[in-house]
């Protein structure tokens, strides 16, 4: 029973999810995402998040964050807009407007203001992936939206309280289990990601590589994932998507170069190539 309803990826169906876009389309028609992301003492990791975001197709991106992560970002991307001190405006429930995806938790390091601040994002309705510094210490899951978490086998580990051992002999079964428990969808990261949705459809994705195991590679898939959200009607297929293209950037960069010398930034680039074969 444990493992019905269990499906692998694929790029056909990856291909055929992902939206079309309209020769007709403004900006506004692709949607405003919010990344709240980034801190003094990790600033790079919001700019992973913000190139993710930015080359998955969503319309506009704020990023709420630290002056010196603002700074930085605006270097790297952009296209990025900001609202500076932007973990602290949120947590104090100043939420900027139209915006129609979200994700926190990349490179956050107040996690008591993270908490406060995704106490006022899930009052949103809108779909929102918890990352990161955001999972640290979060207990109340409901929300007005969907909500994605996206932990690796240690984050997991603090949720759920049991080993990353024992997470890592029963994959399938911990994340579905937490998915059901909590009505949200879990992205439990590593070789062979399992995304287990609470109506019991669980996936898992194919794509990827140990170059990916490296700070960082989390950020960017953070990033396409909410970008994604913003530009897909069903979230599901968001989820979905974002997971197999952020592998296979990976895969398709270690054809040519060292998967021991691939960082967050270089697979990240790849997005228009990997993007390119979809159009
Ligand atoms: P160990 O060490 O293997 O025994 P943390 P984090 C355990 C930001 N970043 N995969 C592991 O145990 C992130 O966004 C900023 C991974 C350890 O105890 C976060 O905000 C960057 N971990 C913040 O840093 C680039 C596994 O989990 C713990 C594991 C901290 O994030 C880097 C690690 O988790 C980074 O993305 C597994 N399979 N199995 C930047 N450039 O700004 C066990 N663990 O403490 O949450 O640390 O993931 O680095
Ligand atoms: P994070 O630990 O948050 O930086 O996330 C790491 C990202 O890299 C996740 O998307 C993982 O699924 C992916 N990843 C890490 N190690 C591997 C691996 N050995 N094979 C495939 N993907 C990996
Ligand atoms: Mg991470």
């Amino acid at each position: 029973k444990q493992t019905s309803n269990v499906n692998l990826l694929t790029e056909e169906s990856v291909w055929k999810t992902f939206p079309k876009r309209n020769d007709a389309a403004h900006k506004g028609t692709f949607g405003t995402s919010l990344l709240v992301a980034g801190s003094d003492e990790m600033p790079g990791s919001a700019v992973l998040a913000a190139i993710g975001a930015i080359r998955s197709g969503t319309g506009k991106l704020i990023m709420a964050t630290s002056h010196l992560a603002a700074t930085t970002i605006a270097s790297r991307v952009p296209e990025a807009t900001f609202m500076l001190n932007g973990l602290e405006t949120i947590s104090e429930g100043e939420v900027p407007e139209k915006i129609i995806a979200a994700g926190i938790g990349p490179g956050i390091a107040d996690i008591t203001k993270a908490q406060k601040a995704v106490d006022e994002l899930m009052k949103l309705d809108i779909p929102l992936v918890i990352d990161a510094g955001a999972l640290r210490e979060r207990k109340d899951w409901h929300a007005r939206g969907p909500v994605i978490i996206t932990p690796h086998p240690g984050e997991f580990s603090r949720l759920t309280g049991r080993s990353v051992k024992e997470i890592q002999a029963n994959r399938i079964k911990l994340a579905r289990k937490f998915s059901k428990k909590y009505d949200l969808a879990v992205v439990l990261k590593g070789k062979y990601s399992i995304i287990a949705f609470p109506n019991g459809e669980t996936f898992v994705n194919p794509t990827g590589n140990s170059g990916l195991a490296k700070g960082g590679s989390g950020d960017v898939l953070t990033g396409m994932l909410v970008s994604m959200l913003a530009t897909h009607d069903n979230y599901q297929d968001a989820v979905k998507n974002a997971v197999y293209i952020h592998g296979l950037c990976a895969d398709i960069w270690i054809e040519k170069y060292s998967e021991t010398s691939m960082v967050a930034s270089d697979f990240a680039q790849l997005l228009p190539e990997v993007l390119g074969k979809i159009e």
